[in-house]
Parts: C-alpha cells; sequence; structure tokens
C-alpha cells in the first residue's frame, strides 16, 4: 500500500518541471531588474533624474537609448490620499510648471492636476486614513499611499497626454470613484 507508488516515478519530468521554471525566474529576475531600477531610482547624481530643480531650471527630460527616462533636475509635488479622494499640492512651483484646479469627469467633479511636458515631478505620497494605491497610467506607474508612512513615485511628464488618475487599492465604499483628472500640457 502507498499513495506514490514508486513504479509511477518520473525523475525525468520531475527534474525538468524543476529546473526550467527555476531558468524562467533567473531570466525574468534579469530582464526585470534596469526596468525596476529606473522606476525606484534614487535622488541625486546616482539616480535617473539628478537633484532637485532650481527656479529657472528645467528637467529637460527625455527617453535614452535603452528607453529609460532621464532628466537633468526634477520638481517635488505632494499628492495626499484619503476617502475618496485625491490631494494635489503643487509646493508653490509656478503656474506653468504644476497647477491644481477641478474638472469634470462623466458628470462629476475630480481634481485636476496639470504638468508641463519635459518637466520631471517627483511626488511625495501621504494618506490620512487607510491604504490607497496611486495608478498613473499615462506614466506607466503605481505605488501604495500608507498612513504614517511616506512613498514616492516619479512621475516623468516626457510627452502631452491626458489620463485619469486611479486608486489601485480597495480603500472603502467609493474607492471605484476615487479618481483624479491629470493633464500634462
Ligand atoms: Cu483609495
Amino acid at each position: 500500500m502507498g499513495v506514490f507508488p514508486k513504479d509511477y516515478d518520473n525523475l525525468k519530468l520531475e527534474v525538468t518541471w524543476t529546473v526550467l521554471p527555476f531558468i524562467l525566474i533567473v531570466w525574468l529576475t534579469y530582464i526585470s531588474w534596469a526596468p525596476l531600477d529606473a522606476v525606484w531610482s534614487q535622488t541625486g547624481p546616482d539616480g535617473y533624474h539628478g537633484s532637485e530643480c532650481q527656479e529657472g531650471e528645467s528637467s529637460n527630460n527625455y527617453i535614452d537609448s535603452d528607453g529609460y527616462v532621464r532628466s537633468e533636475c526634477y520638481w517635488e509635488i505632494d499628492i495626499t490620499g484619503q476617502q475618496w479622494f485625491w490631494e494635489f499640492d503643487c509646493n508653490g512651483l509656478s503656474e506653468d510648471l504644476c497647477s491644481t484646479d477641478y474638472a469634470t469627469v462623466e458628470g462629476e467633479l475630480k481634481p485636476l492636476l496639470t504638468l508641463k511636458t519635459g518637466e520631471t515631478y517627483f511626488a511625495v505620497l501621504n494618506s490620512i486614513d487607510v491604504t490607497h494605491a496611486v495608478k498613473n497610467p499615462g506614466f506607466g506607474m503605481m505605488e501604495d499611499v500608507v498612513p504614517g508612512q511616506e512613498t514616492y513615485l516619479w512621475m516623468p511628464a516626457v510627452e502631452e497626454t491626458s489620463f485619469l488618475m486611479l486608486c489601485a487599492e480597495y480603500c472603502g465604499d467609493n474607492h471605484a470613484y476615487m479618481t483624479a483628472q491629470v493633464n500634462v500640457e
């Protein structure tokens, strides 16, 4: 009596389904390393976006030959999440670099953030209640927004675009309506 009779063993099969997925995982890690490094780039000279811009400077961002956005410097803004809307703070940047307003989205008034093409923004994320997550389809990036802990998200505005910023972490009744309009002009 035995649940797994040895007669039905197949060593070749077992080695194959152990080794092949292992190689696959190593390969996926290898090709993900550089893009993740870019998304999680640190600030300062060792990063992709330099140090904070001084007045009169410009990020002059561009996509390099490997497909990564690079910038000479960046602008810092704040994004605060709460049930159930996003609040933007341009931190006193000039109107042409960053401005906030309200826009009508599908009949409802939503926060509007307007950014400038060619500039790179470093968003400091905070939540005043529960965990949310910024999802910026237009920049292809997302990051959790956690109460009591600052998180950070690069927003490189490379080209003119317009998209809805969403909440990507279930946060209660109106989670699905926690949107904001982002325009890059
Ligand atoms: Cu939320």
